[in-house]
């Protein structure tokens, strides 16, 4: 399907600015571009100087003109870029210019689902250019390049290619069925299949890291009144961000603190005490304090070692279920206590013994939050979405199928669609079989003009 219409919009932030660019893209673009300009346009990729002009003749703004030909372009369609000046008002009546010459406003993404559906790029990497513009540090910027130069796509195409060696290994022994048994027995088949789950994990445990890096850890801080929690947010986050006081139901709302710890960008919520109150502000704040532990990735229970409180009954009675996983117990107000910062486990859980008020035993709490997140960044790492890993956890599934299929029953057939099924679960990831719905959510949460 060729778009027919020739979508435009603003390319840069709106606001003020040096240089404004609105971007055309269709095969439009360049009869447009000419009656914006009343005059010959560029050569292609030659920056010209122009006017552009409204109905009446009179000039609008004046500036440069990019041409790209078809399919030399981001969008591998006609692409004119317009650079004007960066005003609100001037950049908004050229757009309405190009609007009224016949171009349409492009939707969310579009720009990049074209270049998508016209072999520019795969899907990777168009996500990619979204979250090099969303990246929120450094090294979530550098993974996000590294993904958008392919090296995700490679990755997933390598393991894609081993995948359909595997399965023209198997069609053949299915075709050949007075052979079949023992084709399938000779333990080549077996291998190989061995060798593609162990690729499939690999770039899971890569990508594991782009997606911590792209989506962050959502780390909450509960427990009783008093114990400790605002001062930790605050100690972590370096600054005085949640009030701190030794009045009992200080916090009373939710508070989110965006902070890198190592390079991996986490979400510090610090939640009102949970305790039976007759306040109604607090009892609201108590009850937002249970929805944000609900969503969290990771909890860190605080309470007070002065206190007579087992960390273990808290648990109990604040989240009505264990998991060592999800769960790091912090013992607060060692100085207090009169005892060295350290770490310990209590019944499988670790438990880190730490001042928040005096600053002491924090790098051994940060070391704890990157190892409970599996966070263990590499110089190669790239940028991933839940998106990838779903898919990835699902190929595996498949694979698993396929083994049982060839070790426990000898069925070649069986075994051949479990493969074929992996395959597609792959293939989502680059989008080779993608549903026209995903692609919708996907490219509709990119920017305008991207
Ligand atoms: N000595 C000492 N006092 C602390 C420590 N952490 C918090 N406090 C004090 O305990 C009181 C309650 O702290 P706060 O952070 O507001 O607790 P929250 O109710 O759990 O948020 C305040 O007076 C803090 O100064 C600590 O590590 N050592
Ligand atoms: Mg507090």
């Amino acid at each position: 399907m060729t778009p027919t219409t020739t979508i435009t919009a603003i390319a840069t932030p709106q606001g003020r600015g040096g240089v404004g660019v609105i971007r055309l893209s269709g095969p439009n673009a360049f009869a447009i571009a000419e009656a914006l300009t009343n005059k010959s346009l560029p050569a292609p990729r030659m920056a010209g100087f122009r006017q552009f002009k409204d109905a009446q003749d009179e000039v609008i703004d004046e500036g440069l003109i990019l041409c790209f030909k078809a399919p030399h372009s981001f969008t591998g369609e006609d692409v004119v870029e317009v650079q004007g000046h960066g005003g609100v008002v001037v950049q908004n009546a050229l757009l309405a210019r190009l609007l009224s010459l016949g171009a349409v406003a492009a939707k969310a993404g579009e720009f990049s689902l074209r270049a998508f559906e016209n072999g520019k790029m795969d899907l990777v990497q168009a996500e990619a250019i979204s979250d090099l513009i969303d990246a929120s540090s450094e090294a979530a910027a550098r993974s996000a390049v590294r993904s958008l130069q392919g090296a995700f796509s490679l990755r997933v195409n390598e393991v894609l290619e081993q995948l359909i060696h595997l399965r023209l290994h198997v069609e053949a022994a299915i075709d050949f069925p007075e052979e079949e048994i023992d084709f399938l027995a000779d333990g080549r088949i077996l291998t190989l299949l061995e060798q593609v789950q162990g690729a499939v994990s690999q770039v899971q445990k890569s990508a594991k890291q782009g997606q911590l890096l792209r989506e962050g850890l959502q780390v909450v801080i509960a427990g009783k009144p008093n114990a400790g929690k605002s001062s930790l947010l605050n100690a972590l986050a370096g600054i005085d961000r949640a009030i701190v006081t030794d009045i009992a139901g200080t916090t009373r709302d939710v508070l989110h603190e965006k902070i890198t710890l190592n390079g991996l960008p986490i979400t510090l919520t610090d939640t009102a005490g949970l305790r039976e109150t007759g306040d109604i502000v607090e009892q609201e704040g108590i009850k937002r304090a249970y929805r944000e532990i609900e969503q969290a990735d990771l909890l860190l229970l605080v309470y007070d070692l002065t206190t007579d409180d087992d960390p273990l009954a808290l648990a109990d009675g604040f989240f009505h279920q264990r998991d060592p996983k999800r769960l790091l117990l912090i013992a607060n107000k060692a100085d207090l206590a009169e005892q060295t910062p350290h770490q310990d486990e209590l019944n499988g859980f670790k438990r880190i013994i730490l001042s928040a008020r005096q600053g002491e035993g924090l790098n051994t709490l940060i070391q704890a939050i990157s190892a409970h997140a599996g966070y263990q960044p590499e110089e190669s790492t790239f940028i991933a979405r839940t998106r990838h890993l779903d898919a990835m956890v699902r190929c595996q599934q498949h694979l698993a199928d396929a083994r049982v299929q060839l070790v426990e029953f000898h069925a070649g057939e069986l075994m051949a669609e479990s493969l074929r099924l992996a395959q597609h679960a792959l293939s989502e990831i680059t989008g080779e079989f993608s549903a026209d719905d995903l692609l919708g959510k996907i490219f509709g949460s990119f920017c305008i003009g991207k």
